[in-house]
């Protein structure tokens, strides 16, 4: 079973509700679809997000790079060989998401293949995720509004707060009303997107700690080490690494260094492949993790579920799985549902992305 063609299909959704945080902002959904056939006919699917802020891409860059680079080498490769195709990924640097994208549209392939779902042959532990839902900066009171409402109709009480504003006093107080308007029950966390320094990240560690937060994720940027490892050993939370630790090998540095003692999986940047790395990692050394979201469409929001179902280490906390909520509309054929606060598995051989091709055909913008 050989790779015959990958594509890279750039596409367009706007957001109904833009989200605002420290390091950028979500207007439209400016994605790529990644699709690779194979020689004997099977589709396997995966989304890219480009976030320039965050990993140095754009969705010109993601379709070159898959296009030019990766294309010419995959094509030929047996979709069982995962360890060349590995090497083939790992020989240019950086390119997170696109390398995220096609692993994962290679393990649709699998799944297709063997008429199994790929959840199960990544481990098989449940079927389903709880669902954290990510809020973009807004007034305090409005924010609330937002998490009663996302807890009245979907059932979801865990929430990530996007934080890292000026004054720190803003975010303090969003935090607060949170807490106080969703009851002591709710999990409540906080993101800063590298938006403060050590010292104002401490100073949001004193102000909130009677909020019960469960940790606080990239408050500052870890490359400036002392002052994070200062905030690692003082904080009473754990604080995770997002965008500190996109790979295996950072993941790692970061550990190992004092950088963080948490981890956000995101199969958008990982695949499935290095991410089932990272959490091995994690689970060797002790450390918990939690499936993060890259604001992923509907497209990548299954493949977040598939992977954080299949294993017992990411599944015992709720992964961020909601935020295509605030999107006009998507490309999946069935639209995911989130209902008592979890989201299913689809039980469906591969990863269960069945494309709308006239949607793909109305939002693509390369035709
Ligand atoms: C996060 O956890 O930082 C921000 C940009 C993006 O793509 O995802 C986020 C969420
Ligand atoms: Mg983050």
């Amino acid at each position: 079973m050989k790779i015959a063609t990958i594509e890279a299909i750039p596409y367009s959704i706007p957001y109904v509700h833009p989200l605002h945080f420290a390091s950028g902002a979500v207007h439209e959904a400016d994605h790529v679809l990644v699709r690779i056939t194979t020689d004997d006919g099977i589709v396997g699917t995966a989304d890219t997000p480009p976030r320039p802020y965050t990993y140095g891409e754009t969705q010109r860059s993601v379709v070159a790079v898959v296009e030019d680079l990766f294309a010419p080498q995959l094509v030929g490769l047996d979709v069982l060989d995962r360890e060349k195709v590995q090497a083939v990924l790992a020989r240019t640097v950086h390119n997170q998401t696109a390398k995220g994208a096609v692993d994962i549209a290679l393990w649709d392939v699998l799944g297709q293949a063997l008429g199994q779902p790929v959840t199960k042959l990544l481990g098989g532990w449940t079927d389903s995720m709880r669902v954290s839902h990510m809020l973009g900066f807004k007034p305090a009171a409005e924010l609330l509004d937002l998490a009663l409402q996302f807890r009245e109709t979907y059932g979801i009480t865990t929430f990530k707060l996007k934080t890292g504003r000026h004054p720190v006093g803003l975010d303090v107080e969003a935090a607060r009303v949170l807490r106080e308007g969703l009851g002591e029950d709710a999990e409540l966390y906080l993101d800063a997107n590298r938006g403060w320094s050590a010292n104002e990240a401490m100073e949001v560690l004193r102000r909130t700690e009677d909020l019960g937060l469960q940790f606080l994720e990239e408050p500052d940027d870890a490359r400036e080490v002392l002052g994070r490892r200062r905030l690692v050993e003082r904080s009473t939370i754990p604080i995770a690494a997002d965008e500190s630790a996109p790979n295996l090998g950072e993941a790692a540095k970061e550990i190992l260094t004092g950088g963080a003692n948490l981890l956000a999986v995101k199969t958008a940047r990982s695949g499935f492949t290095e991410a089932a790395k990272i959490v091995g990692m994690a689970e060797g050394m002790g450390v918990d993790v939690y499936v993060g979201n890259q604001i992923d469409t509907q497209v990548g929001t299954i493949a977040s579920v598939v992977f954080g179902a299949a294993l017992a280490h990411t599944s015992k906390r709720a992964g961020e799985l909601s935020n295509f909520l605030d999107m006009a509309d998507d490309l999946l054929a069935e639209p995911v549902v989130i209902a008592g606060g979890r989201i299913r598995v689809p039980d469906v051989p591969g990863v269960g992305t069945a494309v709308d091709e006239d949607k793909l055909a109305h939002y693509r913008t390369d035709r």
